[in-house]
């Protein structure tokens, strides 16, 4: 036995370490679940780290009978360094909202085969041959099952830990699962909500293009508030439990099966933030199409199939969390005893009708801070990262920045999903004063 191997052995199986490839196909082969399901010798496992998000260490192992995804959090966020420590139970909170999405939206997130909280490690079935949906967007891939399945995952995920389905103590029992996952939300107050409305040193943007719309949101007093307003919900409304990083970087797609990763931002928070996630994600990919033309109108089948499923995610969504709530209704909100007979069902109804018009603009709010935290702060997506052309890159985020601010200071004016549509739509061809 070699010296390393000898350090290996001598380490607790559960004890924290940065896990490198000889150490996690040792840890794997004690699993015998797990190296079961891979089947053949340890040593002629492929191992491979793949993780291009800003925050893990993810591995893909493929043995010769198949396949799994391993997840493990670092002490820090991987985008920035050391230098920004974060805390490793995000990996625990991750592994509590994959085990209750299972339960309620089977087959649209990845199954759990082992965690172990110690080494911050989740082990997952290998979903193939699905790639992320954001990489398949840029490449104007149509995604027919989409649809349905991201609005059934949304509408059970919201609606079975709301309290329009549980009891209030059950519900309590929830907020307090996730409470210590702050850490994570506190990336999301400081990055969505403050910092691209404000001087801060990691706020990026693409230069010299977009100076002057920064710096005008950096003063736009109608915008802070809007900001304000939505980061106050984000704070105190925790409506249920949400993915809380919803976007198409967390979706795994073919053309046939839609799969939810990566929850470690879950919490119990407002609705809208993951429909907004959704929306917002999508308008941004509906935006930076043109900029991936190599010959002008290539896009368009696509950016028409774009917003048709942009007004359809919201349109199924609300008919699923409707008909749920129409019909599972066992929570401790709107008792049935204060709504009889035809008078009250119908009171009732409308009452519901009413819900989903508030849902709605705090969908469209969030989904304009997802924009707007995507252009001008921090992380950045390759939905625009990747148009080569800076400038025509800067055109496409002058747009979204352009609709994203106008959904969020006037989100009343928008009081269906064809209206943002038809913004969106509007906006593809205004060209900035910089592009003229
Ligand atoms: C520093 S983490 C930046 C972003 O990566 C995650 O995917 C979340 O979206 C977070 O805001
Ligand atoms: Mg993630």
């Amino acid at each position: 036995m070699s010296s390393q191997q000898r350090s290996l052995a001598d380490l607790r199986q559960d004890e924290y370490r940065i896990l490198h490839e000889a150490d996690l196909r040792d840890y794997l082969a004690g699993l015998p679940a797990v190296a079961g399901r891979l089947g053949g010798a340890p040593e002629a496992w492929t191992i491979s780290e793949v993780g291009d998000g800003n925050l893990n260490l993810v591995f893909i192992v493929k043995g010769v009978a198949g396949g799994i995804a391993v997840k493990q959090a670092l002490p820090y966020v991987r985008l920035v360094g050391e230098s920004w420590p974060l805390p490793l139970s995000r990996s625990h909170y991750e592994y509590l909202a994959l085990t209750h999405q299972a339960r309620l939206a089977a087959g649209l997130v990845p199954a759990v085969l082992h965690h172990n909280e110690g080494l911050a490690l989740v082990v997952m079935e290998l979903i193939e041959p699905h790639i992320i949906m954001r990489k398949g967007l840029i490449a104007g891939t149509l995604y027919p099952r989409f649809v349905g399945d991201i609005a059934t995952f949304l509408a059970r995920t919201l609606f079975f830990s709301s309290d329009l389905a549980l009891p209030a103590a059950k519900k309590k029992e929830g907020i307090a699962a996730f409470a210590g996952n702050h850490a994570l939300c506190k990336i999301t107050e400081d990055l969505i909500f403050t910092d691209p409305y404000r001087e801060a040193e990691q706020n990026r943007w693409t230069q010299p293009w977009l100076d002057a719309a920064a710096a005008g949101f950096r003063e736009d007093l109608d915008l802070h508030v809007a900001i304000s307003r939505l980061k106050l919900k984000f704070l105190n409304a925790p409506e249920a439990l949400i993915h809380g990083d919803l976007h198409t970087g967390s979706i795994m797609v073919t053309e046939g099966s839609t799969v939810v990763i990566d929850p470690e931002f879950a919490f119990y928070g407002p609705m809208g933030f993951d429909l907004g996630a959704v929306i917002g994600n999508l308008l941004m990919s509906y935006l930076a199409s043109a900029g991936h033309e190599r010959a002008p109108g290539e896009g368009r089948l696509f950016e028409v199939w774009l917003l048709e499923t942009i007004e359809d995610v919201w349109t199924e969504f609300a008919h699923e969390f409707l008909e749920l709530w129409r019909t599972e209704a066992h929570g401790d909100a709107y008792p049935l005893t204060l709504f009889p007979g035809p008078a009250g069902a119908a009171r009732l109804e409308a009452e519901r009708q009413a819900y989903m018009a508030r849902l709605f603009g705090d969908s469209v709010g969030f989904s304009a801070a997802k924009i707007i935290r995507r252009i001008l702060g921090l992380a950045h997506n390759a939905d625009f990262e990747l148009i080569e052309d800076p400038k025509q890159r800067a055109i496409c985020e002058a747009r979204s920045l352009r609709l994203a601010r106008a959904m969020m200071v006037e989100t009343s004016s928008f009081l269906t999903i064809g209206a943002v549509t038809k913004a969106a739509r509007e906006v593809r061809d205004w060209q900035p004063d910089f592009a003229k």
